[in-house]
């Protein structure tokens, strides 16, 4: 059998669809041996009365993605990864973003020229298709999709991502076309417009405007027409960060009717509410802090996400880590300390907290069972975008990309206490009663015992898969 490089003991394993105790032996970094009793390795941990899981896979999170309004990221694939592992993340799927005017294969070199080696656990590439020209849809987006970047993001609102309705149905041919994934940012542009123009001339300019300038409605549209375009084309979409009730029952309608629509949900929506971007006189604009889009709703529409993520509407869930500082000239304040709402970046950072979180109130409070946290967390999201099983799995001959959780914990989300370089956490002061208490990627252990032991230049980038023949079934998903 050949000695193993690590064997973790008694452990207490769940995947997406069991639970089972073994040893895990790990050679060459990968999962070489599931059994009680396993022989000895060079190394041992024991796992005895814990849960062993596979790493989570962060689907949606952005890294270093170059912004056009004097906003800088805080994270580049150093400290974002860094920031993963720490959290139990062992795969992230960040954005090569295409400019308008750009080609996409500029934007690709370009990202991997900002990941270098500095990644600490491994990645890989979602495309951004901002500029649907001709060639783009006829030859670059096919061919970098044939080359391992299989999914992509469409925006329907910021107008410098935005694609009108032809273009939308354009890109979904193609994916239809080639198998890729397309991940929709559904929000309508033109409401959003008429809503920011008659707050700012009423001069409603703090953060907390933000969440009036994109109610539901606008998202409860988008996401109504982003569904019928996939009908009209014949193809499946994620709906990416639902915030809440009209457009989960949009999505539910949806799967209930047969189509492919996949639904993914965030922590800013099961976490935050429209209270968090503060009150109307934030004279220091500290609501800017939990500015994302679509912005985080109410206390109803919360316990609707939590739902949702119990009935399985929602098949993977993400952080969408968008790191900016709130201090410092290109944080939240860049346009000035007097910012508008409409100024200030939109994102949060979430990275390091999205898996403590689910598990502290989702598991252990109840909500979903430990399979369930699996799927959502890690084998759906690899199974989506053409990574599974050599992720989101504990198989023999999958990576060594585990994570053993301390439950029981008494402890409360501090900021002082990640490792991203964001100089705030919406979650401050969150309890959470479990956190990893050992990460492994590809067998190397990056997190231990409160230290992050990992070294820049171990993650490498996944070239993602299409299905073949058909997409495998994510589980929760009705059609
Ligand atoms: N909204 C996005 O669409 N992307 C990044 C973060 C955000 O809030
Ligand atoms: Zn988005
Ligand atoms: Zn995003």
């Amino acid at each position: 059998m050949g000695e193993f490089d690590l064997v973790i003991r008694n452990a207490r394993c769940a995947t997406a669809a069991e639970v089972f105790e073994a040893d895990i032996g790990i050679r060459d970094g990968r999962i070489a041996a599931l059994a009680k009793g396993l022989p000895a390795g060079r190394e041992e941990i024991d796992a005895a009365g814990r849960w062993v899981l596979p790493g989570g896979v962060d689907g949606h999170c952005h890294l270093d993605q170059p912004m056009s309004d004097g906003s800088a990221m805080a994270d580049d694939f150093l400290s974002g990864t860094r920031s993963a592992a720490c959290g139990g993340t062992t795969t992230v799927l960040p954005f090569a973003c295409q400019f308008k005017g750009q080609s996409l294969r500029d934007a690709v070199e370009d990202y991997h020229r900002r990941a270098g080696d500095k990644a600490t656990i491994d990645y890989a590439f979602h495309l951004i298709v901002s500029d649907p020209t001709p060639d783009v849809l006829e030859r670059e987006l096919p061919e970098l999709i044939r080359e391992g970047y299989t999914s992509f993001k469409i925006y329907m609102t910021y107008d410098d991502l935005k694609l009108d309705d032809r273009q939308i149905i354009d890109v979904l041919a193609v994916a239809r076309e080639e198998g890729a994934m397309v991940m929709v940012h559904a929000e309508n542009t033109d409401c959003i417009a008429w809503l920011t123009e008659r707050l700012l001339k009423a001069g409603k300019t703090a953060p907390r405007y933000h969440a009036d300038a994109r109610p539901m409605l606008v998202e409860r549209e988008a996401t109504h027409r982003a569904i019928s375009f996939a009908e009209l084309v014949d193809v499946p979409i994620l709906i990416v960060h639902v915030s809440g009730r009209e457009a989960i029952e949009q999505i539910q309608w949806a799967q209930n009717n047969g189509l492919r629509i996949y639904g993914e949900t965030c922590p800013q929506y099961l976490f935050l509410t429209a209270d968090d971007l503060g009150l109307e006189d934030d004279e220091h604009r500290h609501g800017a802090k939990c500015i994302c889009s679509p912005p985080p709703r109410d206390k109803a529409n919360q316990q609707v996400v939590w739902d949702g993520l119990e009935s399985g509407v929602f098949q993977v869930f993400s952080s969408d880590h968008a790191p900016f500082k709130f201090g410092g000239p290109t944080g939240k304040l860049a346009a000035g300390p007097d910012a508008s709402f409409d100024q200030i970046p939109n994102g949060i950072p979430g990275l390091e907290t999205r898996l403590p979180l689910l598990f502290s109130h989702g598991v252990l409070a109840g909500r979903i069972d430990i399979n369930q946290f699996v799927a959502l967390t890690s084998t759906n999201v690899a199974k989506m975008y053409g990574l599974y099983p050599r992720k989101g799995s504990i198989g023999i001959g999958a990576d060594a990309d585990l994570v053993i959780w301390d439950t029981g914990l008494h402890r409360h989300i501090r900021n002082d206490d990640l490792h991203h370089e964001v100089d705030y956490t919406p979650y401050e002061g969150i309890p959470v009663s479990a956190w990893p208490a050992v990460t492994l990627s590809r067998g190397r252990v990056v997190w231990r015992d409160g230290r992050y032991v990992g070294e820049a230049g171990h993650g490498q980038f996944l070239r993602c898969e299409l299905p073949t023949p058909a997409r495998p079934k994510v589980r929760g998903a009705r059609s």
